[in-house]
């Protein structure tokens, strides 16, 4: 099978959630030497925006939200050790976690593998997690990268409360704040007081890199 090939049924197996056939297709992508990325951004995000948007004309409930999202944890399973081989270490501490009243953890599993695979060492705080968590673990780990993923519309603005929290806590000028999630701009950026934002991990990895230089 092509690439292009393996990739569209990986994308039509996600949308039939049929997990089996997705998970063996990712092997086979995998053994034919695809890259994660090439995997996530080409054969399951394209499945899921079609879900997405089934879900917002009512052709699809809940429960395929579910079923995806649990296709994608077992993807992401099988997709972040080899995303994260051979990393060499920068040395620099990212704290990453979904902000309060979101729980999803897809997107930031992302970002944490693939900022583990360019080196820098990530702490997983979780989903739905307090500004004060994001605190915490930024003064515990002495952390350069604070991340939040803000998914929900609704919970975008709470990226300004872990703003707050950081320079209620002294440590705001000493990290660079990153943010991200679906729908993500430029202009919540700004409203939020983050340093930068990224509609992919990628893009957020360049930025950052770019920042820190
Ligand atoms: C799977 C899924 C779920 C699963 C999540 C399972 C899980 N383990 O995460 C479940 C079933 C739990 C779920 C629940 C809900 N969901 Co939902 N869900 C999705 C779906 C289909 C896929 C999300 C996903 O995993 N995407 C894949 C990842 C890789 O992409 P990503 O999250 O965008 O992340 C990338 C970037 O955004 C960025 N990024 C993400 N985080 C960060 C962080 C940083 C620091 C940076 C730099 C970058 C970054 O990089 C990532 C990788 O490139 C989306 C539709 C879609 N097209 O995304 C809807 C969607 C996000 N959900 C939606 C909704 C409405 C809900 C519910 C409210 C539904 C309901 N009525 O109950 C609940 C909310 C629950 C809650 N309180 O959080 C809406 C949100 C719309 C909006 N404007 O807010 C969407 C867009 C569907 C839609 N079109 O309506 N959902």
């Amino acid at each position: 099978m092509s690439k292009d090939q393996l990739l569209e049924q990986l994308c039509d197996a996600v949308v039939d959630i049929d997990d089996e056939r997705a998970l063996k297709l990712i092997d086979e992508a995998l053994e034919a030497g695809l890259s994660p990325i090439e995997i996530l951004t080409e054969g399951l995000q394209p499945a899921l925006a079609i879900i997405g948007d089934g879900f917002d004309k009512h052709t699809r409930f809940t429960s395929d939200l579910v079923l995806a999202g649990e296709i994608m944890t077992e993807a992401m399973e099988k997709l972040r050790p080899v995303m994260e081989a051979g990393a060499t270490g920068t040395g620099d501490v990212m704290v990453i976690g979904t902000v309060e009243g979101d729980i999803h953890n897809v997107g930031k599993r992302v970002v944490a593998a693939v900022f583990t695979g360019a080196g820098y060492q990530v702490i997983d705080i979780g989903e739905n997690q307090p500004a004060s968590a994001f605190v915490k673990a930024a003064q515990e780990h002495n952390a350069r990268i604070v991340g939040a993923s803000a998914i929900l519309g609704p919970q975008k603005p709470y990226c300004k409360v872990i703003h707050e929290a950081l320079v209620e806590a002294g440590i705001r000028d000493k990290v660079l704040y990153i943010i991200g999630g679906w729908g993500m701009t430029q202009e919540w950026c700004d409203l939020v007081h983050a340093d930068a934002y990224g509609d992919t991990a990628f893009e957020a990895l360049d930025k950052v890199k770019a920042l820190l230089s």
